[in-house]
């Protein structure tokens, strides 16, 4: 697309964002104003990927419902577009206006062994999940990233997990490969990833699809890396109890063993880099999938109490899915300004305070 068609396509895109009287709740609109726009539409980001504007902010342009509306299509990204992403960032993460200073903390893993097992007797916690995003340095997100690229990532993220130990090892299943039948049974039991998100669609992350995407997996399922989803990697620990401590203690080691051959990009103001702001920082989503009937009756007790924990209800096949069965997926909402072992002690801390509210309406 030349400039000119760039600048056109983003000024109406712009309109009928601004224009819609009925969605007025993303923090795209929020902040994006006509100055903003103006100083930004024709800029781009370094050669060669030169990623406009309109690359990053597509997705809120077409999906006025969306909560956020733009991902950085590379990591120059958040620098160039700086005065869109930076309060974006703050509102999403909750942070304090602060121009200078890093958002983010140095990574900290802390003393994995307070971490534990929330619900030994398996009475309202069906599994539990840790995930984090990384990109791999030198290489831009997944909305400019090029098919050649793509494959590159893949053959990069293969090769690191050869040298896998222990429990980590596992074998490399690439998309291609894999039947529409064993994908969807995958995707159910969640061990794979799907294509199909509409914010994501239109941002440009199924371009080339399935070429370069895949996952790598231990034969029970505990330890995975999604390759090329929404970012480079997604690297997931799981367990199919309530046992946060097992599943953190899986992660962190796994993570070392890839850092060993891949730089991941970071930066000093936001921590570790992801496509979408509100992962930024520690990446890290810390899950339960729980069923707490009791509670769940009184729907707006619930939100609330969530709300003042700091923590988010997906459905049961992740965001933008429904509950079923009752099975609400219960994570940390915040990724940013804290380290990792924060994170995962508040999700364990606000899941023994659900829990708790649920045993006293029993
Ligand atoms: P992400 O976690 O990467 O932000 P999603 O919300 O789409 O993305 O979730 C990804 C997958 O992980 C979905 O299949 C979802 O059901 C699954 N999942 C999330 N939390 C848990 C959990 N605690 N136990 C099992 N599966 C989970
Ligand atoms: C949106 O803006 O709604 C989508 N791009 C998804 C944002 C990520 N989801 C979230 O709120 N954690």
């Amino acid at each position: 697309k030349s400039p000119e068609e760039y600048q056109e396509l983003t000024l109406a895109g712009y309109k009928s964002l601004m224009d819609d009287e009925e969605n007025v709740n993303s923090l795209l609109r929020k902040y994006l104003t006509p100055e903003l726009l103006e100083e930004y539409m024709l800029v781009t980001t370094s050669p060669p990927v030169d990623a406009y504007l309109y690359d990053c902010a597509v997705s809120g342009f077409e999906h006025h419902d969306s909560s956020v509306g733009i991902y950085a299509a590379d990591p120059d990204s958040y620098d160039v577009f700086a005065k869109i992403f930076d309060p974006i960032i703050k509102d999403y993460h909750a942070q304090q206006d602060n121009d200078s200073d890093a958002l983010q903390k140095d990574s900290d893993w802390g003393n994995v062994d307070e971490i534990e097992n929330l619900d030994p007797e398996r009475k309202y916690i069906i599994s539990a999940r840790i995930r984090i995003a990384r990109n791999i340095e030198g290489f831009p997100f997944f909305p400019k990233l090029t098919e050649k690229q793509f494959i590159e990532v893949e053959e990069r993220v293969r090769a690191a997990t050869e040298t896998m130990d222990g429990e980590h090892i596992g074998s490399y299943l690439t998309l291609s490969d894999i039947d529409a039948e064993t994908q969807q049974e995958m995707v159910k039991r969640h061990i794979m990833f799907h294509r199909g998100d509409a914010y994501l669609t239109t941002a440009g992350c199924y371009r080339f699809w399935p070429t370069g995407r895949g996952v790598y997996h231990n034969p029970a399922a505990t330890f995975l890396i999604w390759v090329n989803e929404e970012d480079h990697l997604r690297i997931i620990s799981m367990a199919p109890c309530g046992d946060l401590g097992d599943v953190y203690n899986r992660l962190v080691n796994g993570l070392q063993e890839l850092e060993k051959t891949l730089t991941f990009a970071r930066s000093p103001r936001y921590g570790f880099l992801s496509a979408c702001p509100t992962n930024l920082g520690t990446t890290l989503r810390a899950s339960v999938h729980i069923r707490l009937p009791l509670l769940s009756k009184d729907n707006e007790r619930l939100v609330a109490l969530a709300d003042e924990l700091q923590l988010q209800i997906r459905g049961t096949g992740g965001e933008h899915t429904a509950i079923e069965d009752g099975v609400m997926d219960i994570s940390n909402r915040r990724r940013l300004g804290f380290t990792e072992f924060e994170l995962v002690k508040s999700l364990q801390d606000g899941i023994v305070a659900l829990i708790n509210a649920e045993e006293e309406l029993e």
